[in-house]
């Protein structure tokens, strides 16, 4: 299959989000986003959302930069160029350094594209397995109290969730952690620091080690894998990297030190889908287990991470949840749900599997770029 792209759009979204969702990097009420389109002379189409946020608190990267960044160099490199697979976007980017959420909005369009004009899933043209359903967790950002937390916890692990992903922040950690324990002796439980802490606060960090966590998510700083690999035999809780893996090198560094036990696998935050697919790799071959994170996504990237949760190693409950967790109208039908026992269901249809409601595009869209042949 041979198949040109003479045409990109890039949109800028806006969505309200049903909560505020508080880390130790700050609070967001609303999506900020882009989504990012590739057309073929055809009229085929693929689409790929930016895990970009408005400020560069997660990672450096921001919506701005990722506008620029695939304006001024890589929208020209695809433009005209004819894809035999959806892989060669990682040669036509490799020049490029850094920019991985950029990279990954049009590669994830690229294979969009290729699933859509196969007239088959997603996860099929990934190369996932045949599956009926994946496993959901959620992640629950800080809470107003503990009681506020206590109550948040209680409402997902009735609606099914496989495992609770609370955030802390220095000052606000163990305390939350042994109150929800206290409560939920048995659920599966884990804490996500977002790099909020350092070596000086093992003793904090090792206060975990008594409640049974899946994992602590993230400890040390954003871009850190060396003293993760110091800290990870001081403590008994698995370390769980997000930020620093933003490559299959970082992944092969971080476990061959002993960084961390299990990654999280954003595609957005890795480059794209190719990406994930070779540090899921890495790590199976490696017995490191991988999960993938979210960033409360519309359903169009939310869908993407259904499909890529198909290959095998990702084998752990990740942080894709319902659609109406976050949206009261998501931009696709049906919204991505979790049944009692906390599944989500595989898409069987081409491309992305549910309808994308082009008029809810276009009602949060706040401003859209052309580039054309
Ligand atoms: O660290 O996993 C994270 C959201 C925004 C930025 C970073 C993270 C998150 C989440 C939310 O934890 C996961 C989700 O519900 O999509
Ligand atoms: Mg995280």
């Amino acid at each position: 299959m041979k198949l040109r792209v003479v045409r990109i759009e890039l949109r800028r979204l806006k969505m309200p989000l049903r909560f505020r969702f508080e880390t130790s990097f700050g609070a967001v009420s609303e999506k900020s986003f882009l989504l990012a389109q590739v057309f073929t002379h055809e009229g085929a189409s693929g689409i790929g959302e930016c895990v970009a946020e408005d400020d560069p608190y997660y990672l450096p990267e921001t919506n701005g930069t990722v506008a620029h960044v695939i304006k001024d160099f890589l929208a020209p490199l695809i433009l005209g160029h004819t894809f035999e697979s959806p892989e060669e976007t990682d040669a036509l980017f490799s020049g490029i350094r850094g920019h991985e959420m950029a990279k990954a909005a049009l590669e994830m369009a690229i294979w969009h594209l290729f699933a859509s004009t196969k007239a088959e899933p997603l996860w099929r043209t990934l190369g996932g397995a045949e599956r009926a359903t994946i496993p959901a967790g959620v992640s629950i950002g800080l809470q107003e109290s503990i009681p506020a937390l206590v109550e948040r916890v209680r409402v997902e692990a009735a609606a099914g969730y496989q495992r609770i992903k609370i955030k802390i922040k220095p000052g606000r950690d163990v305390e939350l952690v042994r109150a929800v324990r206290k409560e939920f002796p048995k659920i599966r439980l884990m804490v996500d620091a977002n790099s909020a802490y350092s070596l000086a606060d093992v003793e904090t960090l090792r206060g975990f080690d008594e409640f049974d966590l899946m994992m602590i998510e993230q400890p040390l700083a954003w871009n850190d894998i060396v003293e993760h690999g110091k800290l990870q035999p001081m403590l008994k809780t698995p370390i769980c990297l997000d930020e620093s893996i933003t490559s299959e090198g970082a992944a092969r560094s971080a476990i061959s030190i002993g960084a961390c036990r299990i990654i999280n696998i954003k595609a957005g935050r890795v480059g794209g889908l190719l990406n994930s697919k070779r540090i899921q790799a890495t790590s199976a071959g490696r017995g490191i287990p991988v999960w993938c994170g979210g960033m409360l996504e519309s359903g169009i990237g939310r869908l993407a991470n259904v499909h890529l949760q198909t290959l095998p190693g990702f084998t752990l409950p990740g942080d894709t949840s319902a659609s109406a967790r976050y949206f009261q109208e998501d931009l696709i039908e049906p919204g991505v749900t979790v049944d009692a026992k906390g599944q989500i269901q595989v898409p069987l249809g081409p491309g992305l599997g549910h309808e994308i409601v082009w008029s809810r595009v276009d009602r949060a869209t706040l401003h859209r770029e052309v580039w054309a042949t």
